[in-house]
């Protein structure tokens, strides 16, 4: 199996690379804010309370998001791996990922983080609250979640770097450029574990 995370600042693109990353290489989404919009659409408890936390930039609770992240994999059946979105954003987040994985007798394979400036990452979201309207992409929230970002999810970075899994790629450039910078990447690990 072919297990990656994708990761990086808010903006930094994890989200429009992981359509192509799916497209090309068949692994399975799993992307933690889009199942905490979907709660938050439906209404439910969790969504009532995670809007809360993610309209001020905050991290959803670790022990929320591990249930969210443990029951897409024990549900996801046949398939060649994951790509994590987005996820894991905090060391806890990291460990708990690597016991789930090691239950079901699979590991990450490698972590890609995306590198942007800070000016690049506020011009990207200020465009997207322009166009899309998400209600944690205004200028006071997006900069909490880039001290957020800085301050917490950074050191999940170590975490990787310390087993040899963490790979930095230049996350600007056109959308097209960066894939081709993320597939090198996955194309070293792909051909021995898919
Ligand atoms: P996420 O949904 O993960 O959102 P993100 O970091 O804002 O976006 P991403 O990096 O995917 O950027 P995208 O491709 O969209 O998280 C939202 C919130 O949920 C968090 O703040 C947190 O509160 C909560 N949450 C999620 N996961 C959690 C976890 N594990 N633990 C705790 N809390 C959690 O790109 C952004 C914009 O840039 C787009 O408009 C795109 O079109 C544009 N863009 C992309 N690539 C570009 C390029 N090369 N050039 C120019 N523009 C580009």
């Amino acid at each position: 199996m072919l297990n990656i995370v994708i990761f990086g600042p808010p903006g930094a693109g994890k989200g429009t690379q992981s359509q192509l990353i799916i497209e090309k290489y068949k692994l399975t989404h799993l992307s933690t804010g889009d199942i905490l919009r979907g709660e938050i659409a439906a209404k439910t408890p969790l969504g009532l309370e995670a809007k809360k936390l993610t309209d001020k930039g905050e991290l959803v609770p670790d022990e929320i998001v591990i249930k969210m992240v443990k029951n897409k994999i024990d549900s996801a059946g046949n398939h060649r791996g994951f790509i994590f979105d987005g996820f894991p954003r905090t060391v806890e987040q990291a460990v708990a990922l690597d016991r789930l994985l090691k239950e079901k007798g699979t590991s990450i394979s490698v972590m890609i983080t995306l590198e942007v400036e800070e000016d690049e990452l506020i011009k990207r979201l200020l465009k997207r609250c322009d166009e899309e309207g998400r209600s944690d992409d205004n200028i006071e929230t997006i900069r909490n979640r880039i001290k957020v970002y800085n301050d917490v999810t950074c050191q999940v970075c170590d975490y990787y770097g310390k087993t040899g899994r963490f790979r930095p790629v230049p996350g600007t450039g056109s959308v097209e450029e960066i894939f081709e910078r993320i597939s090198s990447v996955i194309d070293e690990y792909a051909e021995s574990q898919l």
